[in-house]
């Protein structure tokens, strides 16, 4: 990209917090495009000739972190496919970072993000969310063996990731346990207060 007027906003949060729920939301109601690290990692995994295929299908499985340079190039595409199609240059990027390095990184070769909003959820209420989808989501994660790896990756390698942020005074948090109206009506006020 190298493309310092993209808008991003990272979006963070626990396995199920509801992240894609409110990315949702927010793309009906603002000029967002919406790129989820974990969709763009399923969709290169599924794409017939990927040379990362395996690689992505265990690392998921695991609840482990694929490889950044795999991820922040899937990104990059994406946001240049989306610069290149719509000229649309504002990004909520979902999952994402979710490892130091990864941080570090692609706000060093892609932009700094403006903020993260962080979707704060209890484990309990995340791990009743993701046994619920799992009945119908088909994906190779939604299982207890999956998901209480996870939240282990999370604890330990992710949530160092917002606190990094919250350091710099960019992170935007919001209690994701209420139902989604709620969550979505706390993120609207803090959209409107940084005049996003
Ligand atoms: N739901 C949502 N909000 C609700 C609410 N307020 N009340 C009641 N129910 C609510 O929601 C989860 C479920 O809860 C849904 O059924 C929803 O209807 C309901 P969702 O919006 O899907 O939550 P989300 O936070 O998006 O959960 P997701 O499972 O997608 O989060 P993960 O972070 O675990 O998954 P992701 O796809 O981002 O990553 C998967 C894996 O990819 C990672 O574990 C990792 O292995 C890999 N990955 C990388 O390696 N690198 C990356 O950079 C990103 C991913
Ligand atoms: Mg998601």
């Amino acid at each position: 990209t190298g493309d310092n007027s993209a808008l991003v906003i990272f979006v963070l949060g626990g396995p199920g917090a509801g992240k894609g729920t409110q990315c949702a939301n927010l793309v009906r109601d603002y000029a967002f495009k919406h790129l989820s690290a974990g969709d763009l990692l399923r969709e290169e995994q599924d794409r017939p000739g990927s040379e990362f295929g395996d690689m992505i299908k265990s690392y998921i499985k695991e609840g482990q972190i694929v490889p950044m340079e795999v991820t922040i190039q899937l990104l990059e595409n994406a946001m240049n496919a989306e610069i290149e199609k719509s000229g649309n240059r504002k990004f909520l990027i979902d999952g994402f970072p979710r490892k130091m390095d990864q941080a570090l990184k692609f706000e060093e070769v892609v932009v700094p993000s403006m903020f993260t909003l962080f979707f704060d959820c209890d484990e309990k209420t995340m791990h009743e969310r993701l046994l619920d989808r799992g009945k119908s989501s088909g994906r190779a994660d939604d299982n207890e063996e999956s998901i209480k790896k996870r939240f282990r990756t999370f604890v330990e390698t992710s949530m160092p990731v917002v606190e990094h942020f919250e350091k710099e005074g960019k992170v935007v948090k919001v209690d994701a346990n209420k139902d989604r109206e709620e969550v979505y009506e706390k993120v609207k006020e803090q959209f409107t207060k940084r005049e996003v």
